[in-house]
């Protein structure tokens, strides 16, 4: 980092907005709001978890005057995927640890939790830290996707902490990364340790929400980001009159980038896994409507269009959901024999283990997507749905349907899909204002809920439909967001996805209007992230957390 940009170096100057309980520093006054249950599977997870369960919901108050505490020496991580703003909740952390005591320490573990594990670290000072504030990305010290389950793995974690006399951990992290949080939490109380574990919630999929959670941070940047992407796209469409874009958006399960981008772009077509799975509708029903859509507009002369593709709609498609599960499950009871194969008998030995049904639906699949389908499982035994290509096939077979169409008579234009995939692109993106001004409050509440001596504990910011100014903020147990699901073959406890509430305002706000997007052109072009300027530019919020908290009306 010896040259920065002008934009850069404008940047670091940027002072995130703290909720006013923080502004005296991290040491608060607590409020308990009532003890919690779990989001599902409560007795399981109240065996499970026998020394964390049940804790009560907390709420932090300014103190009347700044108070100071004992030196705290904390370690942090980051875990899962890149999303904006993860830096500053790092810098909120050590401003937050340092507001308690100037002695505290901060140590960064590097590349995720591969780092606790192998005790891979390094102190976190002022000179460093503030070369990060307000950047994008995770390079401060890399992450991974490692899960910890095994008892050495945890034994491992514990000896390093206790080797820095840690006093805890904090877990920047996704649902999956936050089940970690949990689990290590549960297993340092077990061992009578004092040692505290507090998650951060962080994933751009903005699944990583409930009722205590109003939104995951990195979800407001990276649907800005795609968001200016698809509007100069609809332009070029409309410009050059002559190609159908495939958008595929990131979002491992849910829909909510895809949503929210709609919202904020109204293209021609976004499809929403969730509605798809709701309504049962099979691959074949998607690509009729797909192939309707473009022969209508055809019918007006318009040969063009934007639709965006969620990521996760291949799961979501009912048979091919059904046979990710089972290949799932073939992979996690099977995967060393099948990586040991020939990539020619890898097809044969697998199908021997599918079910009638799903080995009708693989082999009606092209070659090219069944291969991604059976690629190698993320860490947690899912597919990898980033490297399939579902916007390919939702092409090809719309391809084939306008041939049938055109044989009938019913489809005389000709079709030029062009593809696109929004992920990587927003993932490291300079945080927004929200973003920034959340990510801080989230660390600086971290060492809050620590200096608490709260563990088990996720750091919520609430209220945040107002100026960051007003914001509240608390914690809430790890264990209330927790429910059983099959994990590689097995029942496990993890916290429990959002995905989108097709009751929601946002979806009701969508489905009442995308039927006037699909016959016209009412794209709209919200431009690049402003990060100076007017606040009614640079302050906004997403669409998606204005119509949940009634600030915009369905
Ligand atoms: P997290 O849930 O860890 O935040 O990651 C989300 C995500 O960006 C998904 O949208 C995407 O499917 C996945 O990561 C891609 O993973 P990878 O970085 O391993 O390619």
């Amino acid at each position: 980092m010896d040259k920065i940009t002008d934009f850069e170096q404008a940047r670091l100057l940027y002072i995130p907005q703290l909720p006013p309980a923080l502004q005296h520093g991290a040491a608060v006054e607590e409020r308990c709001l009532g003890a919690t249950v779990a989001a599902g599977g409560e007795e399981e997870i109240a065996a499970l978890f026998p020394e964390i369960f049940g804790l009560p919901r907390v709420c932090f108050d300014q103190r009347a005057e700044r108070a100071e505490g004992a030196p705290l020496a904390v370690g942090v991580v980051f875990s899962g995927g890149q999303a904006p703003g993860g830096h500053n909740v790092v810098s909120g952390l050590f401003d937050g640890i340092k507001s308690i005591n100037g002695a505290s320490r901060l140590y960064g573990f590097k590349n995720g939790p591969d780092g606790l594990i192998a005790n891979k670290y390094i102190e976190l000072d002022a000179p460093l830290v503030d070369r990060y504030r307000n950047t994008g990305g995770f390079d401060m010290l890399c992450s991974s996707r490692t899960k910890l389950e095994r008892q050495e793995q945890f034994d491992a974690v514990f000896a390093n902490a206790a080797a820095l006399a840690l006093s805890a951990i904090v877990i920047i992290g996704g649902d999956d990364s936050n089940t970690n949080a949990c689990l290590l939490a549960e297993d340092f109380a077990r061992r009578g340790s004092a040692l505290r574990v507090v998650g951060c919630p962080k994933t751009i999929d903005g699944d990583l929400k409930n009722e205590y959670i109003e939104t995951s941070f990195g979800f407001d940047t990276a649907s800005r980001v795609y968001s200016n992407l698809i509007g100069n796209i609809c332009r070029d469409a409309l410009s050059a009159g002559k190609y159908w874009h495939f958008i595929k958006l990131m979002g491992r399960s849910a829909s909510h980038l895809t949503l929210e981008c709609a919202l904020r772009t109204h293209p021609n077509v976004a499809l929403i896994s969730e509605e798809i799975r709701a309504k049962n509708i099979p691959l074949s029903q998607i690509v009729d409507e797909l192939a309707a859509v473009v022969a209508a507009r055809a019918g007006e002369g318009k040969n063009f269009g934007v639709a965006l593709v969620p990521e996760g709609l291949i799961e979501f498609i009912p048979e091919i959901g059904v046979l990710i599960d089972e290949l799932n499950d073939i992979f996690a009871k099977r995967g060393a024999r099948i990586d040991a194969l020939e990539d020619v008998d890898r097809e044969s030995y697998i199908t021997k283990y599918l079910s009638a049904k799903s080995v009708y639906v693989y082999q009606s699949l092209p070659e090219r997507i069944r291969f991604q389908l059976c690629a190698e499982r993320d860490p947690h035994g899912n597919a990898q749905v980033s490297v399939v290509e579902t916007e390919k096939l939702l092409a090809d077979m719309v391809r084939e349907r306008l041939r049938a169409m055109m044989r009938e008579g019913r489809y005389k234009a000709s079709f030029h899909p062009a593809f696109h995939f929004l992920g990587y692109e927003g993932r490291c993106a300079a945080p927004s204002n929200f973003d920034a001004n959340y990510c801080y409050a989230l660390g600086y509440n971290a060492a809050a809920l620590i200096a608490a001596g709260r563990s088990g504990y996720i750091s919520c910011i609430w209220n945040m439909e107002m100026p960051a100014c007003e914001w509240k903020c608390g914690g809430v147990p790890l264990t209330a967001m927790m429910d059983m699901e099959r994990r590689k073959g097995e029942m496990k406890p993890v916290i429990r996805k959002s995905l989108v509430d097709l009751e929601g305002a946002p979806f009701k706000y969508f489905a009442a209007r995308r039927q006037l997007w699909t016959k016209g052109e009412d794209y709209l072009y919200p431009g690049s992230i402003q990060y100076f300027g007017a606040r009614k530019l640079c302050d906004d919020i997403s669409e998606t957390l204005k119509l949940e908290k009634g600030a915009l009306r369905a």
